[in-house]
Formats: structure tokens, C-alpha cells, sequence
């Protein structure tokens, strides 16, 4: 129920920073890629909504969400972009696989925003099933593609101030 109460998707979009002149990076993970690229199509979207140029954004792929980490890490090495957006979709099924990927994603992302001066935003879904995976990649509970873009750009305006 917390989500239905706290769905982001459905923001304000004056209370919402410029991205203009803002480079963000956005990984996707090709694991339940149905689920993923929408997460994906959502944040493109909304960035470019709000002013960030499409020749801004840089979208690579990796092959699951253990992978963000690491393709999060070069990104920021790369030094061109200014935030970077982690997409990814892990479902229990019946593997305790489910709560390793999903510490290791957790503490990987966590660590990467400790260690560099941009955010790096979590937009990995947890879910028990598909159909709840696909209810918060545009269905009923939002799109979370959407909340990490406007997410990505509250963060890197706030850096801004401080
Ligand atoms: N990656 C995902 O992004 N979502 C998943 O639901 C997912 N389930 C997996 C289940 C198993 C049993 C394994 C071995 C991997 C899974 N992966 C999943 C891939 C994982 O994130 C990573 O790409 C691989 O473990 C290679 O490091």
C-alpha cells in the first residue's frame, strides 16, 4: 500500500529543476527486458520534459542488475555525465538468487554514491511476481522510470546549493 500512497509518478512538474545543460548517464539491465525498457522509455521521457537534451542522455545496457554497479562506476570514471540512473528488474520466482542480486545491487549503489561526488539513482524493481513488476512500469502504481528522472534531477539540483 506505501506505494500507492507515495506514487512519485504522479508529481508536480513546475516543483521540478531544469535539466538544461544537464548530461545524465541511464543503465538499464536486459534481464525482464519487457519491464526494464519501459522503465527506460518513462526517464527519457520525463528528462527531456524537463529540458535535458537527448544527445545529453547516454543509455547504455547491461546484461543483469548485479551489473549496474559496475557499469554505474565507469560511467562516472567517464567523467561526462553529471547523475546516473540504475534500471533494473529482479523477481523473487522461487531462487534465493532474488535476495543476493538484490543486497549486492543495494550496497553496490549505495557504495558508488559514497564514493563520487554525483548521484547514482536506484530504480531497480523488487518484486515477487512479473505482474507487480509490470504494475510500476507504467500500469497502476506509476512508472519508477519516471521518479528516478525527476529523482536524478532534484539531486543534482540540491548539489548545487551545497
Ligand atoms: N538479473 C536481473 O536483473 N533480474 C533477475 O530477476 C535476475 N535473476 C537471476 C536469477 C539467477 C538464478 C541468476 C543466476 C541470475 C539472475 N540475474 C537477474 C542476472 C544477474 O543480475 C547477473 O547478470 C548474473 O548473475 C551475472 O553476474
Amino acid at each position: 500500500m506505501a506505494t500507492a500512497l507515495h506514487n512519485l509518478s504522479d508529481y508536480d512538474p513546475s516543483e521540478i529543476p531544469s535539466g538544461k545543460g544537464i548530461r545524465i548517464g541511464i543503465l538499464v539491465a536486459e534481464w525482464n527486458r519487457e519491464i526494464t525498457h519501459k522503465l527506460a522509455e518513462g526517464a527519457i521521457t520525463t528528462l527531456i520534459q524537463h529540458g535535458v537534451d537527448e544527445q545529453d542522455i547516454i543509455l547504455h545496457h547491461v546484461p543483469g542488475s548485479f551489473e549496474l554497479t559496475k557499469g554505474a562506476d565507469w560511467m562516472a570514471q567517464s567523467r561526462k555525465v553529471d547523475g546516473v540512473i540504475c534500471l533494473g528488474c529482479v523477481i523473487r520466482g522461487e531462487t534465493p538468487h532474488f535476495d543476493y542480486i538484490c543486497q549486492g545491487v543495494t550496497r553496490g549503489i549505495t557504495d558508488l554514491n559514497l564514493k563520487y561526488p554525483l548521484p547514482f539513482i536506484f530504480g531497480v524493481l523488487t518484486t515477487e511476481t512479473f505482474e507487480q513488476a509490470a504494475e510500476r512500469a507504467g500500469g497502476k502504481h506509476g512508472n519508477k522510470g519516471i521518479e528516478a528522472a525527476v529523482t536524478v534531477l532534484k539531486m543534482i539540483d540540491l548539489h548545487t546549493y551545497l
